[in-house]
């Protein structure tokens, strides 16, 4: 069965056996002060405004039974997946791998590079983790979702512009269509989160939609309630 979400740049019209909802590198690195994403020069405290919806869109995308996928940006502990370009890029005091507050920076395992408790993982959730910017390059997610057949991906996490972005363009030219939280994704950069979200909503929808919690989360009830009666 089909169901309808309000979106832009026209409704979005999805079945719930064949979607996933993709939570996209809710880390501490990029959430929170002592990361990654303040040792590129950023004020993290615009990340927190995703939180609560997103965390919302989470517990009610489980009640419905929709599919989730947790991303993680991150590297080895022996930096064997890290770019030089990546290494060397902005030309950073403490670099990837170096030791911050919350342990190695962007290093799997550590501290840091964990998902915040608020949308943490639970049991039959698979986490990905990608040493890029996007969730499908270099990474099992295409294979995972196409496995269980899912064709439509509704999209929460951080940051907009960057990991987001790249990960619904790369979605949209696999074929899927994505479905963008504009309350449940932030940017380091006001000017950045607005026009980040006209980009993918332009042109008839040229990588996806873009709606809101409260337009999401109502219909992952229905659907839930459906589930149920
Ligand atoms: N810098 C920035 O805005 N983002 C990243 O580096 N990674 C993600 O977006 N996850």
């Amino acid at each position: 069965m089909r169901y309808e979400i309000a979106a832009e740049p026209y409704p979005f019209s999805f079945d719930p056996e064949t979607t996933a909802l993709l939570m996209i590198d809710l880390q501490r690195d990029f959430m929170e002060p002592g990361g990654f994403g303040e040792f590129l020069g950023n004020d993290v405290s615009p990340m927190r405004q995703a939180v609560e919806p997103a965390r919302r869109v989470l517990e009610a995308a489980r009640k419905a039974g929709i599919f989730v996928v947790h991303t993680r940006e991150g590297h080895r502990p022996d930096l064997a997946d890290l770019p030089e370009s990546k290494l060397l890029r902005g030309g950073l005091d403490v670099k990837i791998g170096d030791q911050g507050p919350m342990g190695r920076v962007l290093v799997r395992g550590e501290k840091g590079h964990d998902i915040i408790p608020e949308v943490y993982p639970i049991e039959g959730e698979p986490v990905v983790d990608k040493p890029g910017k996007g969730a499908f390059w270099a990474t099992d997610l295409h294979g995972i979702l196409s496995n269980r057949g899912i064709r439509s991906l509704i999209v929460c996490g951080v940051t907009l512009e960057v990991c987001v972005h790249t990960t619904v363009r790369e979605g949209n030219d696999r074929g899927y269509d994505a479905l963008v939280v504009d309350d449940a994704t932030a940017s380091y950069f006001p000017e950045f989160y607005r026009v980040g979200l006209e980009m993918i909503k332009a042109q008839g929808g040229i990588f996806g939609w873009v709606s809101s919690s409260d337009k999401v989360v109502p219909v992952l009830e229905e659907v839930a309630g459906a589930r149920v009666g």
